[in-house]
């Protein structure tokens, strides 16, 4: 590849554990290279997201970088789920061990990429008002990024503190002594409300859906523990590689109606006694494909709630029903269902008294006036593409990239959206992405690109692009792939459903991680077909049309 001294190879976004990752690989590949990220610190999700309660859903020795043993060997994770700070203060010792930060340019945002067609290169603007231009465009964006509004009228209007649980501030906030509201009950949702429940003046859940909570049963790692995980790292992480879920548990095949009641209430008791995120989910091979077997992991939550909720009435306000188990993302929590029996938590059932507006004083819903000092929105995202939709980004013909998304997001392979040459997405839509371990998918991302940038630098290519065909053909191998599955039979933010005015249509590609992981990396390896590699300008070095189901 050509080297001009004003142009670079790459402009990264982000500086969370995808931006990190990229600027290690690519400059370990010798790629000079500029990354923006609009906070002032590196952490991505983990920097944004700083409310009482905030942390991983999975465990630290599964969501952590694989890259390095050096870097496993010296790292003291001090719980099995850690918590943003400690996110945060991994990812910072990540970036001065590996010497990152000085490829990195924070407080500074992306606000447009445009792909200069004649140069075969990106033209990135950014908010100080400069321009980089490099040859490609990796945004590291994150699936969690946009924080969705509640879309709730009379917002401005309150005369209360109120805070959204993506971008809260890096202060404490001091609830001692005031009646706060949150709003939502998605995984952030319960975990501040597990965080402040006894310790303001009073809470009020605003809950519009309710959700499975299972057990995290987090604890602190001690140091025999830890020295267990260091001598498993290696093999754990080979196993999870070639996982669905990208976690070092493989996909149980037994189907749960083929098991007795006793059976079927033996592995239950077992997963919520013992067991992590993903736990129900193992525990049959058809949890979350058949309905009927769905329902019998469902209906033993809805025990557990009915047990631990004094109030039948508060209980059954709060038992899931309509979506099965494990289509809307299972949020983990220790105490979640018993502060509903304190006396200073009140559970306000949205589908029966909705919100009608906020007001000065506090929400108004259908029953009248809950009075509040604070305002808590656990509102979720505009997850999947918001982050990158956000960027006026522009390929070919100046198209912009949220109008080609419109009708839904279009990628091959979830690594490149055809019409946008040389721009890469890590865990873009139409990959795993949130739907195995992100930080395995991150780095399984990562790799390929970098390898792929590599390909094209030994052999002159200037432009990688998608081929529509194969486009077309991976992302309706992802739609046969959800039909399968009971996913569709919810409303979430895995579909778009949660954004007003959002397409409805599922964009992780639920065909597991170790598939996924197999496809890639045989495509790379027959010389990229689906993938449109130009030298200069119109010679095409390696076309195909295959669909990916010919791929596959
Ligand atoms: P989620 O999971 O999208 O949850 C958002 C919650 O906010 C959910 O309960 C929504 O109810 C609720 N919501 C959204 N808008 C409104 C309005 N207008 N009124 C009332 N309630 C509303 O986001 P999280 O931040 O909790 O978690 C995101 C991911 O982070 C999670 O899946 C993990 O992967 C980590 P709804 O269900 O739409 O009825």
């Amino acid at each position: 590849m050509k080297k001009e001294s004003n142009v670079l190879d790459a402009v990264v976004v982000g500086a969370g554990f995808g931006g990190l990752y990229a600027i290690k690989r690519l400059t370990d590949a010798g790629f000079r290279l500029q990354a923006f990220e609009s906070g002032d610190g590196v952490g991505g999700t983990w920097y944004w997201n700083r409310y009482p309660g905030a942390r991983v859903d999975l465990e630290c020795w599964d969501y952590s970088y694989s890259f390095s043993p050096e870097l496993q060997d010296e790292w003291d994770w001090p719980e099995r789920y850690p918590t943003s700070s400690e996110l945060r203060k991994y990812l910072n010792h990540v970036a001065d061990h590996f010497d990152l930060r000085r490829h990195i340019q924070f407080n500074t945002r992306v606000e447009s990429a445009v792909f200069d067609e004649r140069e075969n290169l990106w033209v990135v603007t950014t908010s100080d008002g400069k321009t980089t231009k490099a040859r490609f465009f990796v945004p590291a964006t994150g699936v969690l990024s946009v924080p969705k509004p509640p879309e709730i009228p009379g917002i401005e209007s309150f005369r209360g503190e109120s805070y959204h649980t993506g971008r809260w501030p890096h202060h404490d906030v001091d609830f001692s002594n005031k009646r706060v509201g949150v709003i939502g009950t998605g995984s952030s949702g319960i975990q501040v409300i597990q965080a402040l429940a006894g310790k303001c003046k009073h809470l009020s859940v605003f809950q519009r859906t309710a959700v499975y909570v299972v057990p995290a049963k987090n604890h602190p790692l001690t140091p025999e523990m830890r020295e267990r995980v260091r001598a498993t790292y290696a093999e754990r992480r080979a196993v999870s590689r070639l996982t669905r879920f990208g976690i070092a548990v493989p996909f149980p095949v037994e189907s749960a109606l083929d098991a007795t009641p006793e059976e079927r209430r033996k592995k239950y008791e077992n997963a919520w006694e013992n067991s992590q995120l993903l736990g129900f989910r193992m525990c049959y091979g058809d949890i979350l494909s058949n309905e009927e077997a769905n329902d019998t992991v469902a209906e033993f939550i809805r025990g557990r709630i009915r047990e631990t909720v004094k109030s039948p009435e508060i209980a059954e306000k709060l038992m899931p029903r309509g979506f099965p188990f494990g289509t809307k993302r299972p949020c983990l929590g220790d105490t979640y269902y018993s502060v509903y029996n304190r006396p200073d938590v009140t559970l306000v059932d949205l589908k029966a008294t909705p919100i009608e507006r906020i007001v000065p004083d506090g929400i108004v819903t259908s029953e009248g006036l809950q009075q509040l000092d604070c305002l808590i929105y656990a509102t979720g995202y505009d997850a999947l593409t918001g982050a990158l939709t956000h960027i006026d980004v522009r390929g070919i013909g100046g198209r912009q990239l949220a109008d080609k998304w419109a009708s839904g997001a279009k990628t091959y392979l979830g690594l490149v959206t055809s019409g946008f040459p040389n721009l890469f997405t890590v865990t873009g839509p139409g990959s795993p992405g949130p739907l195995a371990n992100m930080s395995m998918s991150i780095e399984q991302h990562v790799d390929w690109i970098t390898a792929c940038m590599v390909h094209m630098r030994e052999r002159g290519i200037r432009r990688i692009d998608a081929d529509h065909q194969a486009e077309e053909g991976w992302m309706q191998h992802v739609q046969d792939v959800v039909s399968k599955t009971l996913y569709m039979k919810a409303n979430s933010w895995y579909i778009g459903a949660n954004v007003p005015g959002k397409a409805h249509v599922f964009l992780p590609y639920l065909g597991g991680h170790g598939t996924y992981r197999k496809k890639c990396d045989d495509i790379a390896a027959a010389g990229y077909p689906g993938f449109v590699l130009t030298t200069n300008g119109e010679a095409q070095v390696e076309t195909s049309s295959e669909t990916i189901g010919d791929a596959a």
